[in-house]
């Protein structure tokens, strides 16, 4: 079978246990000297100025009763805290998921350290005063200076401890489960996702909430108001935490642990599947699987969780080792990007499932042999096939739902199960309220994210974890050497009962921000002017907005969330700006059609949207606004 939804590119420390005096008075602390940052300032400090009261041939000993002599210091039992003068630093409002920039922004002095501790400024004092706050990240540069960076200035705004993955490496799902199994308060995720690491690259940061999802808007609006009339950053003065030990270190009333970043993870996802279900699959020796890891955070869990767990051959990881710059790729699991993969599930000799997984490990891939399972796809099987291949839905899923540019594949599963379902604004963060409040089981996004309310954060390993359960569960009672049921059988046959969505995104990235703005006015105004039974060729248009949603737990209303063309067959064009760019503006057109005709299903899906295509060409008149006449990517 060829490429079958899509096609490609079409143009691109030292741990050490302080001496904490049992009663907390005036302790001395003994520091190794290159422990010791502020000798050898990051930006963000180097307006501070120490003075050191003794020190040793190794070892500098600090009162913490020696005076500063440019800042304030005022004492928490053994902490110092220093107040660090800060301006206010334009353009920090939080994307679609955390704030993202060019690392080299990142780096400039006090930008990382505003945004933080305008998040404190933020927050009511008993959300974190001492509480605990989990730390993780993707191993992207700049990682390693920013976790230090965190921690200081959560020391100094009275958080109790940090859970610290090693290295500080925790992918973003992870991140949420131990927030939910350590009954934190919230956590840090250091990643800019599926953008690019390295230093002429991206960084990000990202804030949970305490049932472990991304902060909601009212919280970083506030982040964002208060970035704009910050004055000082609180900071500890500790010295820089030995990230690459497991164990917990105290700095008084103040304590930070370095944890295995896998291990409550994978606790999870052993209660979640049938892990010697999955492992009857990847042992047979007529299945083969491989999963890339993108050089991203997910090297650091694939090994333990799909080799030793599983049984999977240790072969079957590429490019599992974490590097700051994901060994030059674009950490984006998609048929772009992840084009080794891509090549070697193409191949008529190919593994039978291959999957990807993004910078921080929330986003997945899915492939079969010579096939490729879009997103929109992916959930709606997943769906439809939960309650018998997944322990964690033995009772059913509660109920479904997707972001609003997502295919309606989801919808008409959730229709025939006859499940509750939700339509939510692009973002993660729409998702979880529905969760906690006991309405939701499983989601997910066009955008390559699926998940489930086992956490309140898209989670990749879940999925490539759910799809082998599927494919495991259809074959279980087959015997070696019988023709397995494969990928592509699973999603005809679902496309045979339910009938197929076809689907495609076009993605025109970094264009100038000027023309894609003025594009989106156009087109507020074209949609204000038009009315149901307009033509457009051969369509007829039931409805055009943008749209808006109101969250129906806590009501929260948000607008301007993309605009949508609906036609009277079913048939969308909608239009977005991206959220999470750091350099000018991407424009996203997402284009879907039904077809319940069987045999139209194999159709490829450029050549059953063409039209549609061509018609949201015209309607947006893109080429007239950003002078593109290709997009970057195409899913
Ligand atoms: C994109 C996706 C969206 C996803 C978001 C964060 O946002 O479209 O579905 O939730 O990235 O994913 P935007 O605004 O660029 O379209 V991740 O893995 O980057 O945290
Ligand atoms: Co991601």
């Amino acid at each position: 079978m060829a490429l079958n939804t899509a096609s490609l590119r079409t143009s691109s420390v030292l741990s050490r246990k302080f001496k904490n005096s049992s009663n907390n008075v005036s302790p001395t602390f003994s520091i190794p000297i290159k422990s010791l940052s502020f000798l050898n300032p990051v930006p963000l400090f180097s307006n501070l100025s120490f003075k050191q009261t003794s020190h040793s041939s190794s070892s500098v000993s600090i009162k913490a009763s020696s005076p500063s002599s440019s800042t304030t210091i005022t004492e928490s039992q053994e902490l110092k805290i220093f107040y660090v003068p800060t301006k206010p630093i334009e353009g920090q409002k939080t994307g679609t998921s955390g704030l993202r920039k060019k690392v080299k922004v990142f780096m400039q002095e006090n930008y990382l350290g505003n945004w933080i501790q305008a998040l404190f400024n933020s927050l009511p004092p008993e959300d974190y005063k001492k509480g605990v706050l989990v730390l993780g990240g993707d191993g992207r540069y700049f990682n390693r200076e920013a976790a230090q960076i965190i921690i200081k200035i959560a020391a100094g705004n009275g958080v109790g401890k940090i859970l610290v993955g090693k290295d500080g490496i925790m992918s973003t799902p992870a991140v949420s489960a131990v927030i939910r199994k350590r009954n934190a308060n919230g956590g840090f995720i250091m990643s800019a996702s599926h953008n690019p690491g390295g230093p002429e690259y991206d960084w990000g940061i990202k804030f949970n909430y305490s049932s472990g999802q991304p902060a909601p808007e009212s919280i970083t609006d506030k982040i964002y108001g208060n970035t704009l009339s910050i004055s000082e950053i609180k900071m500890a003065e500790i010295p820089d935490v030995d990230l690459s030990n497991l164990g917990v270190t105290n700095y008084g009333t103040f304590s930070v642990e370095v944890v295995d970043p896998v291990g409550d993870y994978l606790e999870l996802m052993e209660n979640v599947f049938d892990f010697s279900l999955i492992r009857s699959l990847l042992l047979r020796p007529d299945f083969r699987f491989v999963f890339d890891a993108m050089h991203a955070v997910t090297g650091a869990y694939a090994k333990p969780i799909f080799v030793d767990k599983l049984g999977a051959n240790p072969d079957s990881i590429s490019n599992g080792v974490p590097l700051e710059d994901f060994g030059h790729g674009h950490p984006d699991p998609n048929l772009t990007y992840a084009k080794d993969l891509v090549n070697i599930m193409f191949d008529e000799n190919g593994p039978d499932v291959g999957a990807a997984s993004d910078g921080d490990g929330d986003r997945n891939m899915i492939l079969g042999r010579e096939f490729f399972v879009t997103p929109s796809d992916s959930v709606a099987i997943i769906a439809a096939n939960a309650q018998e291949a997944i322990p964690y839905f033995k009772t059913g899923p509660k109920g479904l739902a997707r972001s609003m540019p997502t295919s309606g594949a989801l919808d008409r599963v959730a229709q025939k199960l006859d499940l509750p379902f939700y339509e939510v604004p692009t973002g993660w963060k729409f998702f979880g309220n529905l969760m906690d409040a006991g309405k939701l089981s499983i989601c997910g996004e066009e955008s390559f994210g699926t998940g489930s309310d086992h956490i309140r954060e898209k989670d990749g390993i879940w999925a490539v974890l759910a799809w082998l359960s599927i494919i495991a569960f259809r074959n279980k009672d087959r015997k070696p050497g019988e023709k397995l049921i494969s990928i592509s059988d699973v999603v005809n046959q679902h496309w045979a009962t339910y009938g197929r969505n076809f689907f495609s995104r076009y993605d025109y990235e970094e264009c100038e921000s000027e023309g894609a703005n003025k594009m989106i006015e156009y087109l507020r105004d074209v949609v204000s002017k038009s009315k149901g039974g307009d033509k457009y060729g051969s369509y007829a248009l039931q409805f055009a907005d943008d749209f808006n949603y109101s969250d129906p737990v806590d009501g929260s209303v948000v607008s301007k969330q993309g605009i949508r063309f609906v036609f009277t067959d079913g048939s969308r064009i909608i239009f977005r700006l991206s959220g999470t760019g750091s350099a000018g503006a991407t424009v996203r057109i997402y284009i879907e059609q039904f077809e319940p005709d069987v045999s139209k299903h194999n159709v490829d899906a450029q050549t059953a949207l063409k039209p549609l295509i061509d018609l949201a060409l015209s309607i947006s008149k893109l080429k007239e606004f950003t002078g593109r006449e290709e997009p970057t990517v195409i899913t």
